[in-house]
């Protein structure tokens, strides 16, 4: 069965089958989209309301195609949240598709009820009243299926989507904004002739060769000769990008996972793994109209020796630009371990004999707790990868800082507050963190999805403080026995 994809020239994809009949997908074809933003159905005294229908649709990914996708919505992505910093937000979803689902806010400080714990589905009918109290600092979080086991397929079919968060200290640094703030969530996926979308059940890894941006098969967009405020997002399920422009011209990152770095961070190479968010600005207004500008994948370049088309930045207008790039964005105090850090050691590994992904030796288990870090406590974590695959490793409720790296300096880029750490193949990282905001049930666990369902994910209950609860909402939870997670039939 050939899939759709662009010419091989243009897109060296060895071992994957040439399409059988008319290539339908180019590059640079099609216009950027972006998501529209979310409206809340009702606005009270207390909180924001929006209500979301989980639905099936039918959208055009490829041209002159319908591809069925389960969509927020039913956009793909799905629309994107732009919430004020301690204005709390209700997301009712209703689940209208066949199957069961569970949303998490990926990089939400959020109560463990509505952080979409793999168990708590929301079965086919259902509707569950997610609450969201954004009381974190301005950052570009995303939204997305969670489902035990399930996860990698429901991502796939579309059920992922923005959340954006903004405070004032933000807003205050004038870096671009409204048209000139624009999110690029990159997808890789595969299509059957006839559109529909080609999710294949692995345990390893899942790479396709057509690169999404916004659901668009590698869009064009039309620039105007200044400053940009580009929020990259890889929502793809295991590829690892290294982003670049073609030409050579810096791309400067100014935030990653959890909101702003402390300075500007020029650089021509961008790696960014499952889940992480990195935020960059790109100053147009060195170009003359006219001119066309590649972001393009490199990774893997040492092997095939051609870059692979990302999209493509058209210089169409001179506008003004009264937007700024301040040299000090937002310092970053650095956690320091005191005399009662906590260490704790997560090994990475894979299980042969049964052909999946553990953390410890152990596979993921809902009715088990693997730790109990407490609220307020300093933690320090090594993942230490026994694997020859990276593993992106992903911690809910926290945001932690990245101590370092067995195999190389940490990059200024990842000097931020991070969700997510890359954990190189045969290498170590440290993170350090301090627990803050919910007691309950979270979540730890690869993302790169494939790894994540089969099983390499791990169950903590955050205790509530020693001296009670420091945080409003902090509340005990229930024991994890009243969970189940059943494996698909
Ligand atoms: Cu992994």
């Amino acid at each position: 069965m050939g899939a759709v994809v662009a010419t091989a020239s243009l897109l060296p994809s060895p071992g994957v089958p040439k399409q059988a009949g008319r290539s339908r997908i180019r590059p640079f074809r099609m216009r950027l989209k972006i998501p529209p933003i979310a409206r809340p159905q009702r606005v009270t005294a207390d909180y924001d309301f929006y209500d979301v229908a989980v639905r099936k649709a039918d959208v055009e990914i490829v041209k002159g195609l319908r591809t069925r996708v389960w969509a927020f919505d039913g956009r793909f992505p799905g629309p994107t949240f732009k919430v004020k910093r301690g204005r709390q937000v209700v997301v009712r979803r209703r689940n209208r598709l066949d199957v069961p689902i569970s949303t998490h806010l990926h990089g939400g400080e959020v109560p463990w009820r509505s952080d979409g714990h793999p168990s708590l589905a929301i079965e086919p009918g259902e509707v569950y009243d997610y609450v969201y109290p954004n009381g974190q600092e301005a950052a570009t979080l995303w939204y997305h299926d969670h489902l035990c086991h399930q996860t990698s397929r429901n991502n796939y079919m579309g059920l992922s989507g923005l959340y954006i968060i903004e405070d004032e200290d933000e807003s205050d640094l004038n870096l671009p904004k409204d048209r000139f703030d624009i999110p690029l969530i990159l997808q890789d996926r595969d299509f059957r002739p006839n559109g529909s979308l080609r999710f294949r059940k692995t345990v390893d890894q899942l790479l396709d060769q057509i690169y999404l941006v916004n659901g668009v098969p590698m869009p064009y967009l039309k620039v105007s000769a200044r400053k940009y405020r580009f929020r990259i997002l890889n929502a793809s399920h295991s590829r690892i990008y290294r982003l670049a422009l073609a030409d050579g011209a810096p791309l400067i990152q100014i935030g990653s996972d959890q909101g702003l770095l402390s300075a500007p961070f020029p650089t021509t190479d961008l790696l960014i793994a499952p889940a992480e968010r990195i935020e960059v600005v790109v100053d147009f207004s060195n170009y003359s109209v006219g001119s066309s500008i590649v972001l393009e994948d490199r990774a893997g370049t040492e092997v095939t020796g051609v870059a692979k088309p990302v999209m493509r930045f058209d210089v169409a207008s001179v506008e003004p630009d009264d937007s700024s790039l301040p040299s000090i964005l937002k310092p970053v105090e650095p956690l320091l371990p005191g005399p009662g850090t906590i260490e704790r050691e997560f090994v990475l590994s894979k299980d042969f004999d049964k052909n999946r992904w553990v953390i410890n030796g152990e596979a993921f288990d809902a009715q088990r707790v693997d730790i109990k870090p407490r609220l307020g406590d300093t933690e320090i974590w090594t993942f230490r990868n026994a694997s020859s695959m990276a593993h992106p490793m992903h911690v809910h409720l926290v945001r932690f800082q990245i101590l370092d790296r067995s195999d190389g300096p940490v990059s200024p880029g990842e000097l931020g507050w991070k969700d997510t750490v890359r954990v190189d193949p045969s290498a170590s990282v440290r993170i350090i963190m301090t627990l803050r905001g919910f007691s309950g049930l979270y979540m730890y666990h690869c993302h790169n999805l494939a790894h994540e369902d089969h099983s390499m994910m791990g169950q903590m209950q955050v205790l509530a403080a020693a001296d009670g609860p420091a945080y409003a909402g902090s509340r005990e939870s229930e024991p994890p026995g009243s969970f189940v997670c059943n494996l698909p039939a």
